[in-house]
């Protein structure tokens, strides 16, 4: 099925936008913006391919005109972006710089009068350094803070957002960065790894309570997912297959919406979890009106012996692969959407907050024939539509990403966009998926 028969399937209301984050985009060096620990990670050798960072990216800070005006044509009515938490508050956690506010003043006033709706991320990694300096999210302080950094978005933005949520994929901020090392600060060390588990659930709860407070009425969570599936039908890789979900998925979702956490997660890191952390339960579990899903690829999972804590490891699939290495598995979507529906929040509106791919684009006289990408929407969107089908509240669907950036890590050698950046020139160039999208929308 195409991009526009899937399109004229979804309901009329179905919302279509796209995302990006504000350190993988806009330029950390611009607008009097504070260091995050992403620009000092990078320059750890063999951090980050190329030792590549985000200090000049897409240039967004300057171009976002052009950006908001491609969004538009693109078809989309809604933008899903974060703030920068070292931009508006480099120094202290009371000095505002007057150029982060006037940044996203201009941008989210920039949105509306484009009707472009804004759907806003607090958290999407960039954490100031000097936090990092004190722990980061090993430090309880940490979550205090980001709350009073949540009172300063709403106090400026909060009444032209059209969604919040406080941050972007949990298990990246906590697993990711301080158990398995691939993410700033870089630790692979699970006293730390077990702190920042509970610690960014904490600072999502404060967050959400923070922003309810202000009176907003539409705050949600973003939770990324991989659907684990056993290397074969042992009982062992079955069981390890459900611990790497619990670890991945069950959580974040579980104390978000049950005020608990998996008793099988627990029996692997309830010792390095903060002392009392039984007490912020309640907060973490504050209530929210949606929920998000960020979804890319499946893990096969197999018994590692020499893996002590959980022993386990992901081993390479059989399915196509995307240029991460990712397997393009869209069932899992639809494994993710109807759980979530079903056990941990069935009245809440579901919002698909981030899916696509990384291709090795490049651009040849007729454009650039991005053909991979294009399925790879087909058949993710015909899973939301299925289950849309089978009755589940599933309300929007954002598209990752509206430019190529910097995708971490990786720097600039992998590309999501819809949209080609020349990062010489900073020159923007429309894929076919772009114009795919734009054709399908045009209903
Ligand atoms: O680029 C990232 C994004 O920042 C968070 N979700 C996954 C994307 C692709 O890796």
């Amino acid at each position: 099925m195409t991009l526009a028969s899937l399109i004229a399937q979804l309901p009329d209301d179905f919302t279509f936008g796209v995302a990006t984050s504000s350190y993988q985009i806009e330029g950390s060096q611009f607008g009097n913006c504070g260091q995050s620990h992403w620009d000092s990670f990078a320059q750890v050798p063999d951090a980050v391919f190329g030792q590549e960072d985000g200090g000049v990216a897409c240039d967004h800070y300057h171009r976002w005109q052009e950006d908001l005006d491609l969004i538009s044509q693109g078809g989309f009515s809604a933008y899903r972006f974060s703030f920068s938490w070292p931009r508006l508050l480099p120094q202290t956690n009371q000095g505002i710089n007057p150029d982060g506010i006037s940044f996203y003043d201009k941008l989210i006033d920039g949105m509306l009068e484009r009707g472009i709706a804004p759907h806003a991320t607090f958290y999407h990694w960039d954490l100031p350094q000097r936090l990092a300096d004190k722990g980061g999210w090993t430090n309880r302080d940490t979550a205090h803070y980001f709350a009073d950094y949540t009172d300063v978005l709403m106090r400026h933005f909060g009444d032209r957002l059209t969604s919040v949520a406080p941050v972007n994929e949990p298990w990246c901020v906590a697993w990711l960065s301080h158990y398995l090392g691939h993410h700033a600060p870089g630790l692979r060390d699970i006293k730390a790894a077990g702190k920042a588990m509970h610690i960014i659930q904490l600072a999502h709860g404060l967050s959400a309570q923070v922003a309810r407070e202000h009176g907003h009425k539409n705050i949600g969570c973003v939770l990324n997912k991989e659907f684990a599936v056993p290397e074969d039908d042992s009982a062992e890789a079955i069981r390890l297959a459900h611990l790497y979900d619990g670890i991945y998925s069950r959580w974040f979702e579980e104390s978000i919406f049950k005020a608990q956490y998996p008793d099988d997660v627990l029996e692997v890191i309830a010792p390095y979890l903060p002392e009392g952390w039984q007490d912020d339960m309640a907060v973490i579990a504050t209530p929210l009106d949606w929920v998000g899903v960020n979804y890319y690829t499946r893990a096969v999972i197999a018994p590692d012996k020499t893996e002590a804590l959980t022993g386990l490891k992901t081993i390479a699939g059989d399915l196509p692969k995307t240029d991460m290495n990712w397997e393009v598995a869209p069932e899992g979507l639809s494994f993710f959407l109807r759980r979530l529906a079903k056990d941990y929040a069935p009245d809440l509106p579901i919002y698909i907050t981030e899916n696509g791919m990384a291709n090795a684009d490049s651009l040849t006289d007729s454009g650039i024939p991005d053909t991979a990408r294009i399925s790879y929407f087909e058949s993710h969107l015909a899973e939301v539509a299925q289950v849309i089908e089978d009755g589940i509240a599933v309300k929007g669907y954002f598209a990752w990403s509206l430019l190529d950036n910097y995708e971490w890590a990786f720097g600039y050698d992998k590309r999501f966009g819809l949209i080609h950046v020349d990062f010489e020139t900073q020159k923007r160039t429309p894929k076919n998926s772009y114009y795919a999208w734009q054709k399908a929308l045009e209903r």
